[in-house]
């Protein structure tokens, strides 16, 4: 607000001044000690609540970009298998969330053994999908994963088989996990298979890793 006044000595009006802050005719700052305090405070303590605030949406921006990336698709998808060898080896044991390697423990997804077995999980919808885990079993059989191909796509003719392949095991210890880099693969089908032979197709756990797919 603007206030005039006049000098109590001179009776000449005092050019103009400010209620709060302001320069005098001789110069001297009109506000007071207390205000400058105070402005000064404020000023430090928006400064504060802006950075806070910028570190807080960084911080957001990290999560969901972390929560995105590792999101663990096989928890939320159906899964289901060429044939199931006993009541402890139903296709969801192997997306079940639990790594246990003893499959006597029911925890593994155990195909009779048959020609070229395979294991599907649906998604229910198109991932890109970015990396899948497979958990061998520990209890018996090794070697029977030897050669399974990983299959990403959206086609389920020849059961999923014929999707384009992401990753081929070579071997994986007993109870061993190896990890597939499937670099953004679309698709809604995540097929495990053992390609040309008998076997039977047993997998303590199976992780796939992805993001929705935008059209
Ligand atoms: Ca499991």
């Amino acid at each position: 607000m603007r206030v005039l006044a006049s000098d109590q000595y001179t009776g000449q009006p005092v050019r103009s001044c400010y209620e709060e802050g302001g320069i005098n005719l001789d110069g001297r700052s009109t506000i007071s000690p207390v205000t400058q305090l105070l402005r000064t405070l404020e000023s430090k303590l928006s400064r504060m609540y802006l950075q806070i605030c910028a570190v807080i949406l960084v911080l957001s921006g990290l999560g969901k970009a972390h929560h995105a990336a590792d999101l663990n698709l096989g928890l939320q998808g159906r899964a289901t298998q060429s044939s199931v060898d006993n009541f402890l080896g139903n296709a969801i044991n192997a997306v079940d969330g639990n790594p246990n390697t003893d499959c006597s423990l029911g925890s593994c997804s155990i195909t009779a053994t048959e020609q070229e077995p395979w294991w599907r999980l649906d998604l229910l919808s198109a991932y890109e999908v970015t990396r899948v885990s497979v958990t061998n079993r520990a209890d018996c059989c090794t070697g029977n994963l030897n050669g399974a191909e990983i299959r990403i796509g959206d086609s389920l003719v020849n059961y999923g088989k014929s999707n384009a392949r992401c990753g081929t095991v070579e071997s994986i210890a007993s109870g061993g996990t190896q990890h597939f880099n499937c670099n953004g693969m679309v698709g809604r089908y995540v097929t495990v298979v053992i390609p040309g032979r008998q076997a039977s197709l047993a997998l303590a756990e199976v992780t796939v890793f992805g993001i929705e797919h935008h059209h």
